[in-house]
């Protein structure tokens, strides 16, 4: 089992500075999230640091571990985009020892969400959009909402970025959808 320095190191040297440092945000955010939130804070800065370690794979060897492993297959369908998270639980398992199915999750649902998300799971997904070096349209909102609501929070995200990938003309992967109605019904 790797140590955490060891980790972080191995994880860093895989991606370019500029996305170590955001990585660095998620780590710092999900901690703060999961003391506010009761999560597991050793769990959620584990999460954070590996949660975009596939992010730089080149596209067919995320293609490549997908296929050879049973990984879901209807992400080959679906914006590149959405296949680090999948592949990052994959390998933080395989390569980096992870064996705590709830942090495995958190990698693994940090894009598209699900349906029940796991406490851990919205922290993750919640401080990889509000990290301190995110700047978009109405991320200062959802840190607000963030004081006080995970679900606020998030809803406020994922109407985000369904709204930015209406706008660009892109498929939207129903998972996305999905989780966006499962907040609101959270929410009523
Ligand atoms: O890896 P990060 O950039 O830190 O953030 P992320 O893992 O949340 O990935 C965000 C990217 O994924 C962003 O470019 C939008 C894209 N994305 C998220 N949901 C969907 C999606 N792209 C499509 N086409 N469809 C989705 O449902
Ligand atoms: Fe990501
Ligand atoms: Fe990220
Ligand atoms: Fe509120």
């Amino acid at each position: 089992q790797l140590s955490r320095d060891d980790l972080i190191k191995a994880v860093s040297e895989q991606m370019p500075p500029q996305r170590w440092k955001h990585t660095q945000g998620v780590m710092e955010t999900a901690v703060i999230l999961a003391e506010r939130f009761g999560a597991d804070p050793r769990k959620a800065d584990l999460a954070a640091i590996l949660h975009d370690v596939a992010k730089y794979w080149p596209v067919n060897e995320m293609e490549k571990v997908i296929r050879e492993n049973g990984l879901n297959q209807d992400l080959l369908l679906h914006d590149k985009q959405l296949w680090h998270s999948e592949v990052g639980a994959f390998v933080a398992e395989r390569d980096y020892g992870v064996t705590d199915s709830e942090v495995l999750n958190a990698i693994k649902w940090h894009t598209s969400g699900r349906v029940n998300m796991s406490l851990l799971d919205k922290v993750v997904c919640l401080a990889d959009y509000i990290e301190p070096g995110r700047d978009f349209p109405g991320v200062n909102n959802i840190r607000e909402l963030a004081e006080h609501s995970l679900e606020e929070a998030l809803l406020a995200g994922f109407d985000g970025t369904i709204t930015h990938l209406i706008t660009l003309k892109k498929v939207i992967y129903p998972l996305t959808l999905f989780t966006r109605n499962d907040l609101i019904a959270q929410l009523k």
